[in-house]
């Protein structure tokens, strides 16, 4: 018998995927956590029936978020990852040799101990001696820090359970108040193409606006998330994503990546003409 995984984009379209094993499955306190094993995409695991991973796709997604605020300001010393428990950004951000301290604070414990066991690809580096891992819900965890991180990346769920609070004015403010003077905050920033997945963009790109002097919008391809076509949101008190870019000093570090380079990097934050109008005029 053939086993599929299916994932409902919408209410009229679906996502499938082939499955040769299923290898984990699990209810932590505040989600569903499947492990399962493809031919087209390798091992991915979900969350509530929602992909987050896959071996083959990760590194786009991990590439974008971590190395676009990076280029951007690489001076950056002190980062906060919310969410991520798979450690893919985690991995990205020890590269960098100039990062001292990382400090990644996931709601779900077993979400780290599931990667640890089944995706040795994105958790590897989570024993790296400057990353101090905290089993708290993010929402929280920033209420009680001020001045403090160069850098914010919010690698999490969609706007709905546990990932909710991630996306309030509440939490926002509280990032801005955690920042450093030249801080930076990067989120996953949802779809504009599905209706649903546009509005809760849309309502998280006002609010973090509400905050923040420069926020801009950049785009990448990940073939296993809902349309395929996926936004990061770069918000900042004072660096410019594209003016503040120094490219020739990113390409010296001589870091190897299979996704961004740093003429993607500008490209990036081109948006097509219909996202252009959903984060400018709403
Ligand atoms: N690296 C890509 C993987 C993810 S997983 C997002 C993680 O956020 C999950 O492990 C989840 O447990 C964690 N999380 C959810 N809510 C909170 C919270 N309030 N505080 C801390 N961590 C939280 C991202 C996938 C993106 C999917 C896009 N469709």
């Amino acid at each position: 018998m053939e086993l599929w995984y299916t994932e409902e984009h919408t209410e009229n379209v679906r996502f499938s995927i082939k499955i040769k094993k299923q290898l984990y499955s699990a209810n932590s306190p505040y989600q569903k956590i499947d492990v399962f094993d493809s031919e087209e995409f390798g091992r991915f695991f979900t969350l509530d029936g929602l992909m987050m991973v896959t071996e083959k796709d990760e590194f786009i997604y991990h590439d974008m978020i971590v190395h676009v605020p990076m280029a951007a300001k690489p001076d950056t010393k002190k980062v906060l990852v919310i969410g991520g428990g798979d450690g893919g950004t985690v991995r990205e951000l020890t590269r960098y040799s100039s990062i001292e301290e990382i400090h990644m604070v996931e709601i779900d414990k077993m979400v780290v101990d599931v990667c640890r066991e089944f995706l040795p690809q994105t958790a590897l580096k989570l024993d790296d001696p400057r990353v101090s891992l905290y089993f708290e819900d993010g929402l929280k965890f920033v209420r009680s820090r001020q001045n403090e991180y160069d850098l914010i990346i919010v690698d999490s769920t969609d706007p709905f359970g546990p990932g909710e609070g991630l996306f309030t004015k509440e939490f926002y403010g509280n990032c801005f108040k955690a920042l450093s003077e030249e801080g930076i905050l990067v989120n996953q920033h949802e779809s504009p193409y599905y209706q649903s997945y546009a509005n809760a963009m849309k309502r998280a790109h006002k609010r973090i606006k509400e905050y923040f002097p420069n926020c801009r919008v950049y785009q990448a391809h990940i073939p296993t998330y809902p349309s395929g076509h996926w936004l990061f949101g770069f918000a900042s008190k004072k660096v410019d994503p594209i003016l503040d870019l120094d490219a020739e000093k990113w390409n010296s570090l001589g870091i190897e990546t299979k996704y961004y380079n740093t003429e993607l990097h500008k490209g990036s934050f081109a948006l097509p003409n219909y996202v252009k109008e959903m984060i400018e005029y709403e």
